[in-house]
């Protein structure tokens, strides 16, 4: 078994062997990081770029990410549970009209395992939904995934929504196409470039208050 196991089951959309392969690694002493990043990221990484170039379809895509949610899923407890300091409660969702939830659930994992208590909206999140559900839960973060830029426009007004109800709760954006200018244009508290850095930041933020 191999990392490149791993990588070769995603890109040729097979979730048969997919868990024990990620599971052999982990018995291995393979660096965590490393399946995540080198086998499961990578992959879907190569699987979008096929798409991008019309090699692919929608439903070889749907069902790499099955492969890739399979994977996580092995890993999700080495990603998850850490720390076990409670930091307070992170709300987080895909924003509306996106239905990609495969980065926003390894934010959640992460983040979970920094010591933060998760709601997890799910998909296609109205801004609204962002504002009821950081009221209910008094959030300490609200953090917003977008992986098309057709859907980035839903998070200035979720971040507006938040704004003006005047909560104490940060606000953190993220997803391919999300850059830190276009954060800064519509004023979130802050940006991560991935999943690691967005832990880093939702930290900060919360420690800031
Ligand atoms: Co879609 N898709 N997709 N897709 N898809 C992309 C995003 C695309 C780049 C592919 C391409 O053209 N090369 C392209 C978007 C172009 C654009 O707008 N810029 C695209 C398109 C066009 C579409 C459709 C419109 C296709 C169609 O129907 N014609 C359609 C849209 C559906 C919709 O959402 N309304 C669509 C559908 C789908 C599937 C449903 C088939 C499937 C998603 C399944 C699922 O998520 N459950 C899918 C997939 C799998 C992809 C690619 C191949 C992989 C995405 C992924 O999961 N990557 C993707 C191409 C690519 O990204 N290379 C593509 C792995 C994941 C770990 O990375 O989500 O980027 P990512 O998360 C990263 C960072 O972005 C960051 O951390 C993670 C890493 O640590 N991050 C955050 C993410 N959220 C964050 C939040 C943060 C901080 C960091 O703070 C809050």
């Amino acid at each position: 078994m191999a990392i490149q196991d791993i990588f070769q089951s995603i890109v040729a959309f097979n979730d048969a062997h997919i868990a024990e392969q990620v599971q052999a690694e982990i018995d291995a002493g393979t660096d965590i990081a490393s399946i995540l990043n080198e086998g499961l990221i990578q992959a879907m990484d190569a699987v979008g770029k096929q798409f991008g170039e019309g090699k692919l379809f929608v439903p070889e895509m749907l069902r790499a990410a099955q492969t890739m949610k399979v994977g996580l899923e092995v890993l999700r407890p080495h990603l998850a549970g850490a720390e076990r300091e409670e930091r307070g409660t992170v709300v987080i969702g895909t924003v509306k009209g996106d239905l990609h939830d495969i980065g926003k659930n390894l934010v959640a994992m992460l983040l979970e395992g920094a010591g933060f208590t998760i709601v997890d909206l799910g998909v296609d999140v109205e801004p609204e939904k962002f504002l009821e559900a950081a009221k209910a839960y008094d959030a300490r973060l609200v953090a917003m995934s977008a992986l098309l830029t057709t859907t980035m426009p839903q998070m200035e007004r979720g971040v507006r929504l938040i704004r003006e109800a005047g909560l104490h709760a940060k606000t953190v954006v993220g997803g391919a196409p999300v850059t830190e200018d276009f954060a800064i244009k519509i004023s979130a508290d802050g940006y991560g470039a991935d999943a690691p850095s967005a832990v880093e930041l939702a930290r900060t933020l919360t420690s800031e208050r």
